[in-house]
């Protein structure tokens, strides 16, 4: 009884170990068998890059880029551990660039394309043996030396078949509880962060101040932690990218969907170039790691004239045709080419209410080759402002359309 007391109890703490020690997937970590995805909207285009994980190092770190339209990225490679470097460039859609990584740990991907700069950081992940493994490993090695020694001697001696009895004892023990035994952390993990991170504080600024209709200006967004004003760095993939930024214009007629690069530690910074003058509102979707989703939200003002944006209206199906507040409706898109998947998803909609105070993201579910259905749910009645986008015949498409939810 009391044996298999014990033995529970161990379980128990074994499990709760195991529960404890299980690293987020999310964060951003190159390891065997987990790609890591990080898409950054670039003033050439937008770009997944896929940075493939490795088992072991020194190896080579295969980089590859796809996006809707071509663009070519120069790519470098730095260890933050042992200050090695290496560069590559890749193209949209060709064989990934070989990098190479000497080291597990912290590393930063610095990818070029034109006069833009974005620098991705994560850790490089191996397997390392857990020292139970060794433990088996060793006690197995035992109780085969004593076995073929005592066969090779001839000899029966007590001791020998009590030491190869209890070497084996502990390894076969060892081997039963090996599935319940936390995992080995791998080589290169970082401290593990305290769990719930505060909030981290967004400020949006322009430069310059007062952007120009139809001209370049860049977007950015700092970002610090509500308790300590530190900079925030700690951002996790989500969706493919570590931020999703959306644009409009207060009166809707403009959308922009973008993500945008890492420039420095906590400063997350866009090139756009926006059609109509006038208030605009941004949304920032963020994830802390081993934190909860945050919408950060700003306004900046446009100046000039009004140039043509054509982004051609839609009339989705709705289900119920007329949408009531606080319950489900669902949406259905249709499209003449098939539907090809974007940020991870068949596709993406966006959701706001006419006064900007309220912001949905929903993703859409394929139904057939170049159909998509959106499920959301909208807490309050009045008009809302929508775009769906997806993917299709080679471009990135928005479709507008307004929604009035009723009582
Ligand atoms: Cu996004």
């Amino acid at each position: 009884m009391k044996v298999i007391n014990g033995a529970i109890r161990l379980l128990a703490v074994a499990s709760l170990l195991v529960l404890s020690l299980t690293v987020p997937a999310k964060a951003h970590v190159v390891q065997a068998g987990a790609d890591l995805r990080v898409t950054q909207t670039f003033r050439a285009g937008e770009v997944t890059l896929v940075i493939a994980g490795v088992s072991q190092v020194p190896a080579p770190l295969r980089v590859s880029a796809q996006a809707v339209q071509p663009t070519r990225l120069e790519l470098e490679l730095r260890s933050l551990t042992d200050a090695s470097r290496s560069a590559a460039s890749v193209g949209v859609g060709q064989d990934p660039a070989a990098l190479r990584v000497t080291h597990a740990g912290l590393h930063e991907l610095h990818v070029r394309a034109g006069d833009e700069v974005s620098v991705i950081p994560f850790q490089v992940l191996v397997p390392a043996s857990a020292p139970w493994t060794m433990v088996m490993d060793g006690a197995f090695l035992v109780t085969g030396l004593l076995l073929v020694g005592g066969i090779l001697a001839k000899s029966r001696s007590r001791l020998l078949v009590s030491g190869a009895s209890a070497a084996g004892a502990v390894a076969v023990t060892v081997m039963l509880l090996l599935p319940y035994l936390p995992p080995a952390q791998p080589e290169g993990t970082p401290p593990q962060p305290e769990s719930g991170r505060p909030y981290a504080q967004g400020r949006f600024s322009t430069m310059p101040a007062r952007p120009a209709t139809g001209t370049d200006f860049t977007l950015t967004l700092r970002l610090t932690d509500g308790s300590t004003g530190r900079p925030v760095d700690d951002l996790a993939v989500h969706h493919e990218a570590p931020a999703h930024l959306v644009v409009t214009s207060q009166d809707g007629a403009v959308f922009r969907h973008v993500h945008p690069l890492r420039t420095a530690p906590g400063v997350l910074a866009v090139r756009l170039s926006l059609p109509r003058p006038g208030r605009y509102l941004t949304y920032a979707e963020i994830e802390r790691q081993q934190s909860g989703g945050q919408l950060l939200t700003g306004t900046f003002e446009v100046s000039g004239t009004a140039q043509p944006d054509a982004q051609e209206s839609i009339t989705p199906r709705l289900t119920p045709a007329a949408p009531v507040a606080g319950s489900p409706v669902t949406i259905e898109v249709r499209e003449e080419a098939p539907i090809q998947p974007w940020l991870g998803m068949p596709g993406h909609l966006v959701v706001r209410s006419r006064d900007g105070a309220h912001l949905a993201h929903a993703h859409g579910t394929a139904a057939g080759p170049s159909a998509l259905h959106f499920t959301l749910t909208l807490p309050e009645p009045g008009r809302y402002l929508a775009w769906v986008q997806y993917a299709a015949g080679g471009r990135l498409i928005t479709r507008p359309f307004t929604m009035d939810v009723e009582r």
